[in-house]
């Protein structure tokens, strides 16, 4: 049965998207990248090296610039981005989903984090969410990017937990992937059509409780 509830952050918890769609959006038009929604989606959940491969890769300029070179557009990225999120406040969670971390550490659940940005500590302090979390996987420590699982093992290990005792909460298909890889529960936030791998949607925050999930699984 499950034990612990490991969550997703841009695109589960607030919006962050938006910041990282502005921001990469004004690099990809500085390189003469064009931008559409395929791009868009894509980048969801991949770590800042990959979007910006992915972006690269739109434009056909992968072997355009030197690892230093992407290196520093990824810095300029994080930088308008870091500026961007600078705005955020506890009024910009998702709905419902304080109430569902309440209601977890009310019932005991074990709480962890796999997020792949490394913004994801500052985004909780200005959410004022930080006291919630048992423990944060750090995504410099991992190997391989979503859609591998790594990061999702991880987050049950950090909680003394094995993967089938764990839920997921994820907006990214590439996030649903490594939970389903891991061996984990898999809930999607977002469009049902999207994240079919999953093995529940939820397409609002607010109706995310126990008892909703419950009803979908035996928990
Ligand atoms: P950073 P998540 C991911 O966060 C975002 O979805 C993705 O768009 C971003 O590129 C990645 O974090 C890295 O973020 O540049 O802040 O390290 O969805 O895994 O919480
Ligand atoms: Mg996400």
């Amino acid at each position: 049965h499950i034990a612990g509830v490991i969550f997703d952050l841009d695109g589960v918890i607030t919006d962050t998207a938006q910041f990282h769609t502005q921001a990469w959006q004004a690099l990809a038009a500085k390189l003469g990248v064009a931008w559409d929604v395929s791009l868009q989606n894509g980048l969801k959940g991949l770590s800042r090296m990959d979007s910006l491969a992915l972006i690269l890769q739109h434009g056909q300029l992968t072997d355009h610039y030197s690892l230093a070179e992407k290196k520093q557009l990824a810095a300029e990225k994080n930088t308008h981005y870091l500026s961007l999120i600078q705005q955020l406040t506890p009024d910009d969670i998702f709905p419902g989903i304080r109430a569902f971390l309440d209601e977890l550490k009310t019932n005991g659940y074990k709480i962890s984090l796999a997020s792949a940005s490394k913004n994801a500590p500052t985004i909780l302090r200005h959410l004022q969410l930080t006291d919630y979390f048992e423990k944060i996987v750090d995504p410099a420590t991992l190997t391989h990017g979503k859609p591998d699982p790594e990061i999702f093992l991880r987050a049950a290990e950090i909680i003394n937990l094995q993967p089938d005792q764990c839920l997921v909460l994820e907006d990214a298909t590439a996030g649903i992937a490594g939970i389903n890889a891991a061996g984990e529960t898999s809930l999607g936030v977002g469009d049902p059509n999207v994240l079919s791998a999953a093995d529940m949607v939820f397409s609002n925050t607010a109706d995310i409780t126990l008892a909703n999930i419950q009803h979908r699984m035996t928990m």
